[in-house]
């Protein structure tokens, strides 16, 4: 049904595509009964797809830790910022089912490596301290990115993306505090600290994509406003943004060729190894197996509720049918 919907609608330079374009250039939102290009469709969910893995995902890391957080106040803030996480991939499931695909269908995507889901959480969360790294740096990149989608052109990502936004403050936040606890601790809780920055800081810098040269999506996505950033653009907002934070805290960012530079107002910065990155989308980092079958085996666990649901739903249609 997706292949059959993606492929049914009309050409590019059709009067439609035309006034299409006019429209986001006005800066008018597409909404979902609105006419759009195969293209704008497909990208939407491929991208909205991803997200919306990525925040399921994204949980794992995380939840991992739920059962060691050191206090009961701790664990309490992370069970409520993993719960949110989990909010954010339904808003955004929400978000994609207005182009026409089922969840269904993009479970199976992802199920089966058709989809991807974000880089990052194919790295493991080794120690407490990556706890603050995740929510400084990781939820830190999530905001740079997600930020500027507040106004992106498809009116159900856009709104979607208000919500999650104003969760993934706070998110940073947490993290930062968790950091900020460490690095004015006992030396073994500031190394402790630096180790987790040492091993997220080139992760998070992946986040934002392939460097610009490299992008495939990034000026077709522009042009539609799916992406209102480049890729690089992004990554450089984030290393100003956050490596001042990182002296706050007493930490060392990992990167020997860090230098502010007066000319363009930003730092200078080592471009992360994006042959690991590569093979990471591959399949071949560190926790994707792990990630992957965790998902698969959550899919397969439940499937005894939805053929519950299904049969109630049939059982309930027919009553129905034999009522009138
Ligand atoms: N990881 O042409 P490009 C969160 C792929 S969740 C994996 O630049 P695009 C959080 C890309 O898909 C954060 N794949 O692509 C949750 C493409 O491959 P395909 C998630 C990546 O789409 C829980 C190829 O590389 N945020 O914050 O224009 C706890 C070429 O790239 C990645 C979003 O999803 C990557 N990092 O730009 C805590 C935001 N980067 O699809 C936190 C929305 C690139 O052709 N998404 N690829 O096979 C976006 O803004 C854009 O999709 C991206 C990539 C900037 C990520």
């Amino acid at each position: 049904m997706y292949a059959q919907m993606v492929k049914s609608e009309a050409a590019d330079d059709s009067p439609e595509a035309i006034s299409f374009q006019a429209r986001i250039d006005a800066g008018e939102k597409i909404e979902p009964k609105d006419w759009m290009p195969a293209g704008y469709r497909k990208t939407l969910i491929r991208q909205i797809g991803q997200h919306a893995h990525s925040e399921i995902v994204g949980q794992l890391p995380e939840g991992n830790w739920i059962t060691r957080a050191p206090t009961l106040e701790r664990k309490a803030i992370l069970l409520a910022k993993v719960q949110d996480e989990a909010g954010h991939g339904l808003y955004l499931y929400c978000a994609a089912e207005t182009l026409g695909v089922s969840r269904d269908d993009l479970t199976e995507m992802l199920l089966d490596g058709r989809m991807k889901y974000s880089s990052i959480f194919n790295y493991p969360t080794l120690t407490w301290a990556d706890m603050g790294a995740v929510g400084w740096l990781v939820d830190g990149a999530a905001i740079m990115n997600q930020v500027p989608l507040q106004r992106t052109s498809y009116g159900p990502y856009s709104r979607a993306m208000i919500r999650v936004c104003k969760e993934e403050s706070f998110h940073q936040r947490k993290g930062f505090d968790i950091m900020r606890k460490m690095s004015n601790g006992t030396p073994a809780q500031k190394r402790m600290a630096q180790d987790a920055l040492n091993r997220f800081w080139e992760p998070s810098l992946m986040m934002f994509g392939p460097s610009d040269k490299d992008s495939v999506h990034s000026a077709q996505s522009m042009a539609w406003k799916i992406k209102m950033n480049t890729n690089d653009e992004l990554r450089q907002k984030f290393v100003d943004q956050t490596v001042p934070q990182a002296d706050y805290l007493g930490l060392t960012v990992p990167d020997e060729t860090l230098k502010w530079n007066d000319e363009k107002g930003g730092y200078d910065f080592a471009e992360p190894d994006w042959a690991e990155f590569y093979e990471v989308l591959k399949g071949n980092g560190p926790c994707n197996r792990e990630r992957l079958a965790a998902r698969n085996k959550a899919w397969d666990d439940g499937a005894w509720v939805r053929d519950g649901l299904s049969a109630y739903g049939q059982k309930r249609a027919a009553r129905k049918v034999a009522a009138q």
